[in-house]
């Protein structure tokens, strides 16, 4: 880059809207060229450079009407009455290669500002015949105003190329909340450079309208002159603090996100471990009755000083006679026809013996073994959760401090971005993010519903001013 100018003008526009033809013609303006006599700073299709120390580059494809041709900032300086003037070619804005290359070129556009330290006016090239506004001037126009200063905007100059004051059919109402005043509008319609000088240089009616047309464009960049050198040049590191915020509010805002990310899986978390609790408690009162006491009857033999007669068959509670005198079973009284009439046996199963059986009723402990397995498991489930969840409750407070932090910082940093640029807003990537953060906010205060995560959300809901 040479060396800066007194009065350095930066030309924002739209891809294709002209800034480098705009260039062209100012070279032409400060060099007394003709369209018989072209002065090229920048060359075009059918017209190479011709201007002595003139920056050596090329444009970039130059039959590709859809991406920018101009790949990077290139100041071009010229002298007038004693007075240093440099304009800075720019990269189109809503290049057809993406946001991502837009931003590339805004951050290049203002790092160059920012070097060249004093900007005196900013001239937006826009093409006037576009009437309705598409979608990419839009964008592009969003991206103008999120990259100028309060400080530049008195010194904002529109260049409507493609047409003449009568022919604009531009909406300025678009450019709102911008207001330009008339006097700072300038129509061109710079199409010399457009066609080979052959393809009009023997066509006599072709030939009058571009010299009028010229003409035109010649006294346009006359008072355009004039204008700029009204305002005056100032300090331009506006641009490099705004540039320097924008980028910090980024980071911020990508740091939010994450940690809102966190906040919500651990309280997600958290509030799966509560039910995970709760179902244990209920897990272990339900199956907490897995041992039971049940009586149980048992036959015990009592020895006796006599002789008893007992059946060996059918192990019943009590003896079949009792102190039996008789010599033998088969003379005990108690049997009839060979079967016992106490219990029914025959009387070869029946022995003296000198105990008697007698039934006792015992209470025992009966487990059931699946229960336990339950409320053992539910026993474990509920000490592990109550150890975790005092460790989740201390990471969930300070992901809650750490995101409140954060917020404050990207307060903070939009306090600051607007006191350097008031109709600033977040860029659109920001604001993606920063309405994300606001969606996660959300499903985090309905999962956990306190009023708690009800403020926070308000709290950074009211950030929702700087969108
Ligand atoms: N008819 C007519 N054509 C123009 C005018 N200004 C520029 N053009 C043509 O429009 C095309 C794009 O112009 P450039 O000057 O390269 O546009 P730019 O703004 O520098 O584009 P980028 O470098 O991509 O940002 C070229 O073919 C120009 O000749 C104009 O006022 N009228
Ligand atoms: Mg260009
Ligand atoms: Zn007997
Ligand atoms: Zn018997
Ligand atoms: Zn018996």
């Amino acid at each position: 880059m040479s060396q800066p100018s007194n009065h350095n003008i930066l030309l924002l526009g739209e891809t294709g809207s002209g800034k480098s033809t705009l260039i062209n013609y100012l070279a032409n303006y400060f060099l007394d060229g003709s369209p018989d006599d072209l002065k090229i700073a920048i060359p075009t299709k059918y017209h190479s450079q011709n201007l002595q120390g003139s920056p050596k580059h090329s444009e970039q494809d130059i039959n590709d009407q859809t991406k920018s041709k101009t790949e990077k900032c290139t100041l071009y300086c010229f002298e007038k009455n004693g007075k240093q003037y440099g304009f800075i070619d720019t990269p189109g804005l809503s290049d057809t290669s993406g946001v991502l290359k837009d931003n590339e070129h805004i951050a290049n556009i203002i790092t160059t500002a920012e070097n060249i330290g004093s900007i005196a006016a900013i001239a937006l090239v826009i093409n006037g015949t576009v009437a309705r506004v598409t979608v990419s001037l839009k964008n592009a126009i969003e991206q103008m105003r999120s990259a100028v200063p309060d400080v530049l905007l008195t010194n904002l100059v529109v260049v409507f190329t493609n047409c003449s004051a009568d022919t604009v059919n531009f909406e300025l109402s678009v450019l709102k909340p911008w207001t330009i005043l008339e006097r700072n509008i300038f129509y061109m319609n710079n199409n010399a450079l457009r066609v080979a000088q052959k393809d009009w240089n023997n066509n006599q009616t072709k030939k009058e309208k571009l010299i009028s047309q010229w003409k035109t464009s010649m006294e346009e960049i006359e008072l355009m002159m004039e204008q700029i050198d009204q305002f005056g040049s100032m300090a331009s590191n506006a641009f490099g603090e705004m540039y320097k915020l924008g980028n910090a509010l980024t980071v911020q805002l990508n740091e939010c996100q994450a940690l809102i990310k966190q906040l919500h899986d651990k309280e997600k978390q958290y509030q799966d471990s509560l039910k995970a609790l709760d179902q244990a408690t209920i897990g272990i009162k339900t199956n907490s009755d897995y041992s039971k006491k049940v009586t149980k009857e048992e036959i015990v033999l009592i020895d006796t000083p006599y002789w008893n007669i007992v059946c060996r068959n059918c192990n019943r509670g009590s003896e079949c006679c009792h102190d039996c005198w008789a010599v033998a079973v088969k003379f005990c009284g108690k049997f009839h026809n060979y079967v016992c009439t106490k219990c029914s046996c025959s009387l070869n199963f029946h022995y003296f013996e000198r105990f008697k059986p007698k039934k006792e009723y015992k209470v025992v402990v009966e487990i059931d073994a699946n229960k336990k397995q339950q409320y053992d498991k539910h026993t474990q489930t509920k000490a592990r959760i109550e150890g975790e969840l005092p460790k989740l409750s201390t990471n969930i407070e300070s992901l809650k401090q750490s995101f409140d932090t954060q917020v404050q910082k990207i307060q903070n940093c939009c306090r600051s971005l607007k006191k350097i640029r008031s109709l600033g807003k977040f860029t659109v990537e920001q604001a993606d993010v920063f309405m994300n953060i606001l969606q996660d906010m959300h499903n985090l205060a309905s999962i956990v519903g306190t009023a708690d995560a009800k403020a926070r959300l308000n709290y950074v809901d009211s950030l929702t001013e700087f969108i």
